[in-house]
């Protein structure tokens, strides 16, 4: 059986809660900075987040939401620029330390660090966003924790794909069954699972309806000693909080 060499993290919803109050605050500030009357209610961007990506959701609005708007120029441009105006917001709010990590995240990565376990972030959002988290919500140096950032438009093709998780390992040199993927959402789990890695799913307020089936255990968050996890789905093995005794005995399950 394969050794556990590497934990690779999902970021928006799995590291820390930041599509309602963050992404979400950051588009609508953009669109009316740019003089645009639309605006993305908590209950409309539950809806978005179907289609991951910033751009790509931008678009996804656009063609069921506002059918006529015709931008000026090109389409393409006029998206990446209200795009570009959205990460400013949305960074300049991580620096004012508006995202806290999700309960056991700074445990667990510190637990995988002191034990030399490899650390990865695979995501689809921008990659001065997940700096911006790294830096402002972890640790000064939070990116040097991890040894790849796969993050944005790194590979065309986003979430559900499965090519940001194996454009990461593929980075690294590590095949699936020697780590473990951590998400939050419906695309991320079939983007992790497609590339054929055993995943833990901690859920958020937007994705815990959805279907998750394929992940290996389903949980309402980390969990902290004393402050346990509730378990959604799948075989905690015993465990009441997730250390990396528990993953490694989760690995040990998914490929004994
Ligand atoms: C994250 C996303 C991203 C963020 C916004 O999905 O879908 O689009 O909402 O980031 P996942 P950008 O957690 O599955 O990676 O605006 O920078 O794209
Ligand atoms: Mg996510």
């Amino acid at each position: 059986m394969s050794e556990l060499k590497a934990l690779l993290f999902d970021v928006d919803g799995t590291l820390a809660d930041t599509e309602r109050d963050g992404h979400r605050v950051a588009f609508n500030r953009a669109f009316a900075d740019a003089g645009l009357d639309w605006y993305w209610s908590v209950e409309l961007y539950g809806q978005l987040l179907a289609v991951t990506g910033g751009k790509e959701r931008i678009k996804h609005f656009l063609a069921g939401h506002r059918p006529d708007f015709q931008a000026q120029g090109d389409l393409d441009s006029f998206v990446a620029g209200l795009h570009k105006a959205k990460t400013a917001h949305y960074t300049a709010m991580l620096a004012d330390g508006a995202v806290q990590l999700r309960p056991g995240v700074r445990r667990l990565l510190e637990e995988a660090r002191a034990a030399g376990l490899r650390l990865a972030v695979a995501t689809t959002t921008t990659p001065e966003n997940v700096s911006a988290l790294l830096t402002h919500s972890l640790a000064e140096d939070g990116l040097d924790w991890f040894e790849v950032i796969a993050a944005g438009d790194i590979v065309p093709a986003k979430k559900p794909a499965p090519d940001i998780y194996l454009w990461a390992m593929a980075t690294m040199g590590l095949k699936p069954d020697e780590c473990l993927a951590f998400e939050d959402s419906k695309n991320g789990v079939r983007s992790s699972t497609g590339a054929g890695l055993t995943t833990l799913v901690t859920v958020n307020g937007y994705t815990e309806n959805e279907d998750l089936s394929g992940a290996a255990v389903i949980l309402d968050q980390l969990g902290e000693p004393g402050t346990p996890f509730k378990v959604l789905a799948g075989d905690v093995l015993g465990a009441d909080h997730v250390t990396l005794d528990f993953l490694r005995q989760l690995h040990a399950a998914s490929h004994g």
